[in-house]
């Protein structure tokens, strides 16, 4: 960012034409909203262009000009965007990972088939243990964090919303078509985002489907914009800065051909460095409130906006937990005596009851659970490892690994996991979780937790794995 210069921009400096003036500085021949270009400023086909233009709708100006913030221009537009364009790179990228980390090869219950949309996949790696605790803590909290700067970055262009004509040439309209999908894109995004991460299912369609569709549809709609508005952006960047001016001397700057300052400028009511403190505080405490649920220790506590993100409970089995035994229907009947594992391989069945597990080779694991709605919690998990499940079923090497939950209904009752997933050492079919039983609600008699996958895999209350060969064999 450029120094701040001792003096504010060269617009509305003496003169008549004083900011908080309603009549605004004098500048004839800004081509701001309402104002157009001259008629030979109207591509092919002109007439068309012109004739909208003409018929200007009744209060056209009046809601063009409601927007009067001096501070609204080529200068704040390009740092909230500079900051913008630094960090969805990363939201984006942690998301594609996230998709892939799902296993969309192993048709998974989700993520669904999304035909050609689907990316080049890689078997997700189980090393290091805290991959998808890293990749999806920075997809959730970068998402949540960033709301205030998607926010003030939609206010510094709102007025271009009133714009009239809306276009004066067909690449125009092009233009336009695209930051449509822009920030229908990034709404669509965040609000589908951070209802998942609330658990709270109200728009009728799969969430994991409909997020991975409009993210695509976002990142065309950013790059066409990105493309198109890079050279305002390092031009505005270059210009004078505006971090050194206080409230008092805020100014707007000159008439720009994005039509951002606008054509009457109130008087300021909060500098610039004011607007970007504002949206840095509320991004700020966001994290604050957020980080949290991603991390062990005290600063649990903080994440007080996640529903599952504080610490229920006490003991060895207090950490926090996805779905309960209760709203998973699992009754204390199919979990006592009577439970068996079935280990299933071609041809053959094999079932273990919870004492043949216990007095097979123990494996002790400190693993993380981390969840694909945001939270991700570090225990110590005691049990069985699945690769030696694996050869007792005679499948010492098995392509992929099958397995069921007592859970009825539900959709995370089975999961599919990779070879390297079963075979890694750490992987294990849990019996017990820092020394003691696993409680109910954590997946009594038996659960999977395996390095780096996510926590939606890490299916409870097993009860069944098949393990299969490539080709079926
Ligand atoms: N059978 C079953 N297993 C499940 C789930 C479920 O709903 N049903 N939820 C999964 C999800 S989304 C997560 S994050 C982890 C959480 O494990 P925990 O509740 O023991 O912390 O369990 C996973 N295992
Ligand atoms: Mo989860």
């Amino acid at each position: 960012m450029p120094t701040p210069p001792p003096e504010p921009p060269p617009v509305g400096h003496g003169g008549s034409g004083q900011p908080g003036d309603p009549a605004g500085p004098e500048r004839p021949d800004a081509p701001g909203p309402g104002r157009p270009d001259p008629p030979n400023g109207y591509a092919v086909p002109a007439r068309l262009w012109q004739t909208l233009d003409r018929r200007r709708p009744p209060g056209a100006d009046a809601v063009a000009d409601a927007w009067r913030s001096p501070v609204r221009g080529p200068w704040l537009t390009a740092v909230l965007g500079a900051v913008l364009l630094a960090t969805l790179p990363l939201l984006m990228v942690t998301g594609l990972l996230d998709w892939i980390a799902y296993g969309p090869r192993l048709d998974q219950a989700f993520p669904r088939d999304v035909g050609w949309l689907r990316p080049p996949v890689f078997d997700w790696p189980t090393r290091p243990a805290w991959l998808f605790r890293l990749t999806q803590g920075l997809h959730v909290t970068l998402g949540i964090v960033l709301v205030p700067v998607v926010l003030a970055k939609l206010w510094s262009v709102v007025p271009k919303l009133f714009t009239w004509p809306p276009a004066r040439s067909a690449a125009q309209v092009l233009e336009r078509l695209s930051l449509l999908l822009l920030v229908g894109g990034i709404l669509f995004e965040t609000a589908t985002g951070l209802l998942n991460v609330q658990y709270a299912y109200l728009f009728g369609f799969d969430f994991y489907t409909a997020h991975w569709y409009g993210a695509w549809v976002f990142t065309a709609a950013l790059v066409t914009h990105v493309t198109i508005k890079l050279p305002r952006l390092v031009t505005a960047l270059r210009g004078p800065g505006f971090t050194g001016t206080p409230v008092a001397r805020t100014r707007p700057e000159p008439a720009d051909p994005d039509g951002l300052v606008p054509r009457r400028p109130g008087p300021a009511t909060m500098s610039r460095r004011g607007v970007l403190a504002l949206t840095g505080s509320g991004a700020a405490l966001l994290a604050v409130l957020t980080v949290g649920q991603s991390l062990d220790g005290p600063l649990r506590r903080t994440a007080l906006l996640l529903p599952r993100g504080r610490q229920p409970g006490e003991g060895p089995n207090g950490f926090p937990v996805n779905r309960t035994a209760a709203a998973a229907g699992i009754d204390a009947e199919q979990t006592g005596d009577g439970w068996r594992l079935t280990l299933r391989a071609a041809g053959r069945t094999i079932e273990l009851d919870r004492r043949a597990l216990l007095a097979m080779a123990q494996h002790t694991a400190r693993l993380p659970i981390a969840c694909v709605e945001g939270w991700s919690t570090t225990q110590t998990w005691t049990g069985v490892r699945l690769r030696d499940l694996a050869a007792l079923a005679g499948v010492p090497a098995p392509d992929t690994a099958r397995v069921r939950s007592l859970e009825r209904a539900g959709l995370f009752n089975q999961a599919a996991l990779t070879a390297g997933q079963v075979l890694d050492g750490d992987s294990l079919l849990a019996l017990r979780v820092n020394a003691v039983d696993l409680s109910p609600d954590h997946g009594w008699p038996a659960r999977i937790v395996v390095p780096a996958l996510p926590g939606v895999h890490c299916t409870k209350w097993v009860r069944e794995i098949t393990f299969e060969e490539a080709d079926g064999g």
